[in-house]
């Protein structure tokens, strides 16, 4: 039986994953931690205040619930990011490896998410390949790429079970995205329920890689539960599941409200981090070394989240 600590649990990702690891492996099993304290979530399972800059914190409650897995996701996303640059190196760098020092030390499991973000505007834009040129321009990104390469490091020097992938955007209607350059693909969703119309920051025809939160859970389960010796990448696997742009929501949520209308009134600093990522990632590699598959298109999310956003609206 597995028995997983999760930083960052009740961020967008955390959320969703924990109440699906707890679903999975029993809920006593599944240790979610943050920075702040959350009461409905301390009542569903053991919960931690944890500040992932804080190293013998990690440490002890890893100990304490005899963890045999870490999922690490606390980290400031590409658009605070590139605010709080030095914030988000202490945050992104110092968690991670922190965190990969208690996998070290007590022979852990490790996973943690790298981005599209770890992609600069010299990588191939479309069918990004696996390996491929990394020259990140935002503070995001560098976190990430060396992020990605220090888990390879953790896995070739001390043979810590580092996995990882890099996700796409998420879209999810449970918690709001913490502050990244895709989160216009969920804030879409609902400006068109209530006021049947919105403005992007992002401009027309600036396509990025895109994900239904449940794939993205789930991927981390393939991933996590493959055989070892697959694993040819192990970290910063390519996943997505759509390439759009933010026309391409427009068109899908107009099949269900017609009268939504979409205007345009470009944020530069966001504008800039996402002409810097790729239009499209190839997945081929995990597809091949851990049968990584996905179950919803755009057309099949947007009428989930319309359905979802208007039950939890009511
Ligand atoms: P989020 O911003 O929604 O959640 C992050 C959580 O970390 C928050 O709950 C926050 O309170 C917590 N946190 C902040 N500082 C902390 C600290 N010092 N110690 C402990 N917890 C702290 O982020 P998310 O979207 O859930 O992302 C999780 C991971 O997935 C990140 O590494 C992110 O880069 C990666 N990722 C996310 C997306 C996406 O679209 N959501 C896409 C690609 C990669
Ligand atoms: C962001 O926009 O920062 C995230 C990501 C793709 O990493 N959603």
């Amino acid at each position: 039986m597995k028995k997983i600590l999760v930083t960052g649990a009740l961020g967008q990702i955390g959320s969703e994953l924990v109440t699906t690891l707890r679903e999975r492996y029993g809920a006593s099993n599944i240790i979610g931690s943050d920075i702040r304290s959350n009461q409905a979530e301390m009542e569903k399972g053991p919960f931690e205040v944890l500040d992932v800059t804080n190293a013998d914190e990690m440490f002890e409650i890893a100990k304490k619930y005899e963890v045999d897995t870490i999922m690490h996701l606390a980290a400031l996303l590409s658009a605070k990011a590139e605010a709080m640059p030095k914030k988000a190196w202490d945050l992104n760098m110092g968690g991670l490896v922190n965190g990969l020092e208690v996998a070290r030390e007590l022979e852990l499991q490790f996973f943690t998410p790298s981005s599209i973000g770890a992609f600069g505007p010299l990588t191939p834009k479309d069918n990004t390949p696996q390996d491929t040129i990394q020259r990140p321009t935002t503070m995001y990104g560098v976190n990430k790429v060396a992020g990605e390469l220090l888990c390879d490091y953790y896995y070739h020097r001390f043979g810590v079970d580092t996995r990882g992938v890099r996700y796409p955007g998420l879209i999810s209607y449970l918690t709001p995205p913490g502050g990244g350059t895709t989160d216009y693909a969920v804030e879409i969703y609902y400006k068109a329920i209530k006021n049947k119309a919105y403005t992007s920051y992002i401009a027309e025809n600036t396509y990025m890689d895109m994900m239904y939160m449940p794939d993205a859970v789930n991927a981390i389960i393939q991933l996590m539960e493959a055989d070892s010796s697959r694993l040819e990448h192990r970290n910063a696997f390519n996943i997505s599941a759509i390439s759009a742009a933010p026309e391409d929501f427009m068109y899908e949520i107009q099949k269900h409200i017609p009268e939504f209308k979409m205007s345009y009134d470009v944020d530069p600093i966001r504008q800039k981090i996402a002409e810097s990522w790729p239009n499209s990632i190839d997945s081929s590699a995990a597809k091949k070394e851990w049968d990584f598959k996905v179950e919803y298109d755009i057309a099949k999310m947007t009428k989930e989240m319309l359905e979802k956003i208007t039950a939890k609206e009511l």
